[in-house]
């Protein structure tokens, strides 16, 4: 019996990575019979190409899956993309409620650009405690930077398409995966891979190749809990006068008297990310008498395979959550 990682999926098919060596296996019936999520990522006990045993996991993205990732680089473009600081703040807010760390490479440094950009990424992330790195997959700047960034870990490389991810990974690793014209945009999904892939560039340090993340919405967490991915906001949380508070317009709130210290693209996703949450919210309410129901079934069937299992269902604990939060509504 050895352990190794899986590090791509195909089908039935598991690719296992063991000391270097690569073992096509599948999952034992046993195994199969529990229908025990299986991810990219996931450590496991194998043997004669069969697979028994799915290791706990340490952390875990869903969509698209991949698991025990040690950061998320976020890539983005200063230009060639315009640079989104509302999607940049959307990927910083993911990796903070997966509570994976996450590091800010801004790619096509070789493009001029307009200089405020470095200043105002310094001014608002620094300070958040980001590491910050400016690269050129083109012009092969910085790339020692990044390759020591990755050095010793399993990295996951998120960003919108086109700003070099394929690139990025292409100038550390020597492979050659397909890059794309910006202009390819526009057919997003008809192409590449559609599964997560490990690619080893030495022995201990990985890159997780993905198909890019779909729904980034936060349709899946309470609105109240939406400061927690806000470190600069959610410090003034507790000098609000109300406990619920949701620092948009509430009397006493001491995050508007203390506005001008949050970065106004910070503020703007911030209420952006809550809309989304109340939605969320909105859409369980109205769901009814099913939802009572299904919080019924909830607490008898699923609870004990929750505390065993904390991470992996931290969407299903939201969405009991969130049961509580409409409950609690009733009540008061
Ligand atoms: N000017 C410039 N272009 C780049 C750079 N990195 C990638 N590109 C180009 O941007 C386009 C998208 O790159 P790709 O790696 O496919 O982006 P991905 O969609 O994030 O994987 C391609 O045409 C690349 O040649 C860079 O550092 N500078
Ligand atoms: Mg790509
Ligand atoms: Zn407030």
């Amino acid at each position: 019996m050895s352990i190794g990682q899986i590090y791509k999926i195909h089908s039935d098919f598991y690719y296992v990575n063991y000391d270097g060596k690569s073992y096509e296996c599948k999952l034992r019936e046993v195994l199969k019979k529990t229908k025990q999520s299986v991810y990219v990522g996931d450590f496991a006990e194998f043997e004669n190409g069969a697979i028994s045993k799915i290791l706990d996991r340490t952390n875990y993205i869903p969509r698209p899956s991949v698991s025990n990732v040690d950061q998320i680089i976020i890539i983005s473009a200063v230009k060639e993309p315009e640079l989104s600081f509302s999607q940049l703040n959307r990927y910083i807010s993911f990796a903070k409620y997966y509570d994976i760390s996450a590091v800010l490479c801004f790619n096509k440094n070789d493009l001029s650009f307009d200089d405020k950009i470095i200043e105002k990424v310094f001014s608002i992330y620094e300070p958040l405690g980001y590491d910050i790195l400016f690269t050129s997959a083109l012009e092969k700047l910085g790339i020692e930077e990044f390759r020591e960034v990755l050095q010793g870990k399993t990295s996951v490389l998120c960003g919108s398409s086109g700003v070099g991810k394929s690139s990025l990974i292409n100038s550390v690793s020597g492979l050659n995966l397909r890059t794309k014209e910006v202009s390819d945009k526009t057919q997003r999904g008809t192409h590449t891979t559609r599964h997560c892939e490990i690619i080893t560039i030495d022995n201990n340090t990985r890159i997780v190749d993905t198909p890019g993340f779909s729904n980034l919405k936060f349709d899946f967490i309470l609105p109240h809990d939406v400061d927690k991915l806000f470190p600069e906001i959610n410090k003034y949380r507790k000098e609000c006068k109300f406990q619920d508070c949701l620092h948009i317009n509430e009397h006493g709130c001491a995050v508007k008297e203390h506005i001008d210290e949050v970065d106004e693209t910070r503020y703007k996703s911030y209420l952006e990310f809550v809309a989304e949450a109340k939605e969320y919210k909105e859409k369980v309410k109205n769901q009814g008498t099913k939802t009572e129901s299904a919080h019924k079934k909830y607490n008898n069937e699923t609870a004990v395979k929750i505390s065993s299992r904390k991470r992996q269902s931290a969407r299903n604990t939201q969405k009991q959550r969130i049961y509580k939060d409409l409950e609690d509504e009733r009540i008061d």
